[in-house]
């Protein structure tokens, strides 16, 4: 009956000491997966003003196929903006930060446009293959 006692208890230790170390693995990797898609994020800040733009970036905002993208907008005005190619669209209003989010799945150059702008091209996306 000891013996029993015993083993049962040691099978516990065993048990707990396998699902900690699982844990502590599983916790360690979050960090490691939340740098690694960090690094694939490519964050763009564009001002509108006067109906053109105000970017760090230039005219072209430069990233690789798969990265994804967050292009955060401000404006002077209300802008109709239209992501050629991708087709995504957004209204940037003045006095708030509109963000653009998605996955560069597709190569290539494209404009994004103000449709109330005449369809003004404001800056072009170029995403290189992998
Ligand atoms: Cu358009």
């Amino acid at each position: 009956m000891k013996f029993r006692t015993a083993s049962a208890l040691h099978l516990t230790q065993v048990l707990f000491l396998v699902v900690l170390t699982i844990s502590m693995a599983c916790i360690s990797l979050v960090p490691i997966a939340m740098a690694a898609d960090q690094a694939n994020t490519k964050t763009f800040d564009i001002q509108i003003s006067k109906r053109d733009v105000i970017s760090e970036s230039g005219g072209t905002l430069k990233l690789n196929e798969g990265d994804t993208v967050k292009i955060n907008w401000t404006t002077d005005e209300k802008a109709d903006l239209h992501l050629h190619g991708y087709d995504i669209h957004t209204v940037a209003e003045p006095d708030k930060t509109i963000t653009m989010i998605f996955k560069a799945h597709t190569a290539g150059r494209f404009p994004i446009t103000a449709h109330n702008f005449k369809h003004k091209t404001l800056i072009y996306l170029e995403v290189y293959p992998k």
